[in-house]
């Protein structure tokens, strides 16, 4: 890889938990096995390239502070490609496999969509240039449908047609460069669809509307032939009041009620389950059970600010439970880690970028020796299962069966003496996952 842009950055190594080298890995090694599979493997790390190369570090205080030598600011063609290179410096020099974009992010948007199309086009020949170069890939793209002034009122849910339209041809072209780059999946976040007041939204058409919207690009998938995982990112607000795609739930019943279930999972991030008032595993456990569990913009929130902070992860209670869920649902296939974050306004630097991903990678490298030690040892797992061994056997089962009825059940609880329950243990098992954190 060249050094052109980070020239005092040497390639990222792993030194071990003793080492004092802040550039250097104390936890994540990428052919490291865990559990029969390279951790490499295990997380699929992918970089947020609207975050690690487009965010200015702007707050609604103050303009941004990012300093980023290699940008000339400007909003050319040549600058966005050089900037590719910079990303894929970065990437390679801190050992990360996968990136995601917007096609905004990559190449800027025209005065037209033929344009923009085409602007669009000459990046992503530098990105497969780069691609091929490093061997990274795409593990997803999207198309940025909330910036534009025109998705004023949303995209796939403006009350305007054209406008409704004109995201549509947007994400076609999204979509198809996506395929061009090989990229693993497509994820559809959904920025502006929701509403800012109830009064002037029609709440059931516009949810129609995003239906059909989904439904059109999944067609024009199986026409292109792309073979990538669609996903779903749920997010509660932030910009709009309400955003339809809320959380977990609600996108999972969005996809039943409209017969989508069969084409998207959910692409899950940190932040937007806390902005939704739900834990990081509560929205992973909703996923896994609803068997949509796909990919996980890792970040984390701020509990004292309560924005979309998009803050690097370096929790490990969390990078454990995340890990934990993605142990039991046997690893990622399309999905991956997509550090969906930014180093904060404060840490203007380039080399802040690399502290950043330095510290969630080695963060999410011990929640995943920990998750994985934690599924050896098996005590939680199997407290978990005798909690609910009653319905193994005997009336428990008849009722998972939907062999028993309320009649049978009232003759049960007749001819039985009162129930008896067990403690739910919640101090000794915080304690047995703090015996290996
Ligand atoms: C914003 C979202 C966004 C999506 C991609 O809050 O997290 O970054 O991941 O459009
Ligand atoms: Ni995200
Ligand atoms: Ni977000």
């Amino acid at each position: 890889m060249s050094d052109e842009f980070f020239p005092e950055i040497p390639k990222i190594e792993h030194e071990g938990p003793g080492s004092r080298n802040p550039l250097a890995f104390k936890h994540y090694n990428a052919g490291e096995m865990v559990g029969g599979k390279a951790m490499r493997d295990h997380f699929r790390f992918a970089c947020a390239y609207w975050h690690t190369m487009r965010n200015p570090l702007a707050d609604p205080f103050g303009p941004g502070t990012a300093e980023r030598p290699w940008d000339d600011g400007t909003d050319s063609v040549d600058n966005a490609k050089k900037r590719v290179w910079a990303a894929f410096e970065f990437m390679g020099k801190c050992g990360i496999d996968y990136y995601c974009f917007h096609d905004r992010d990559v190449a800027p948007e025209g005065a037209t969509l033929a344009e923009s199309n085409a602007n669009l086009d000459a990046v992503a020949d530098e990105l497969e240039k780069a691609q091929n170069e490093t061997g990274i890939k795409l593990l997803w793209g999207t198309a940025c449908l909330f910036a534009h002034k025109r998705y004023n009122q949303g995209a796939a849910t403006s009350p305007y047609a054209d406008v409704f339209a004109y995201a549509a041809a947007q994400v076609k072209k999204a979509i198809e460069v996506t395929h061009r780059l090989g990229g693993q999946g497509y994820t559809f976040w959904g920025g502006r669809e929701g509403y800012a007041t109830l009064w002037n939204t029609d709440l059931k058409r516009e949810l129609d509307h995003l239906a059909r919207f989904l439904h059109m690009a999944v067609d024009y998938k199986k026409k292109i032939g792309f073979e990538g995982q669609f996903y779903i990112e749920p997010k509660p607000r932030e910009p709009s009041t309400h955003q339809y795609d809320s959380d977990a739930a609600a996108c999972l019943n969005f996809l039943r009620e409209h017969g989508l279930k069969d084409h998207l999972k959910l692409n899950l991030e940190t932040n937007h389950a806390t902005l939704a008032g739900h834990s990081m595993m509560h929205e992973m456990e909703v996923a896994l059970a609803g068997g949509v569990l796909g990919s996980v913009d890792a970040n984390t929130g701020d509990e004292l600010i309560g924005w979309d902070t998009d803050q690097f992860p370096t929790n490990i209670y969390l990078t454990t439970q995340i890990m934990l869920c993605v142990l039991r649902m046997g690893g990622f296939t399309t999905g991956g880690l997509n550090f969906d974050a930014k180093p904060r306004r404060e840490s203007f630097e380039p080399v802040d970028l690399f502290h950043a991903h330095i510290g969630g990678m080695d963060a999410f490298a011990r929640g995943l020796k920990i998750a994985h030690a934690i599924l050896e040892d098996g005590r939680l797992d199997q407290f978990r299962k005798d909690r609910y061994s009653s319905y193994d056997s005997g009336i428990g089962a008849r009722i998972e069966s939907g062999e028993a009825g309320f009649e049978e059940l009232e003759a049960h609880v007749l001819a039985n003496a009162e129930p008896v329950t067990r403690s739910g243990r919640q101090e000794m098992l915080e304690n047995l996952i703090n015996e290996f954190i």
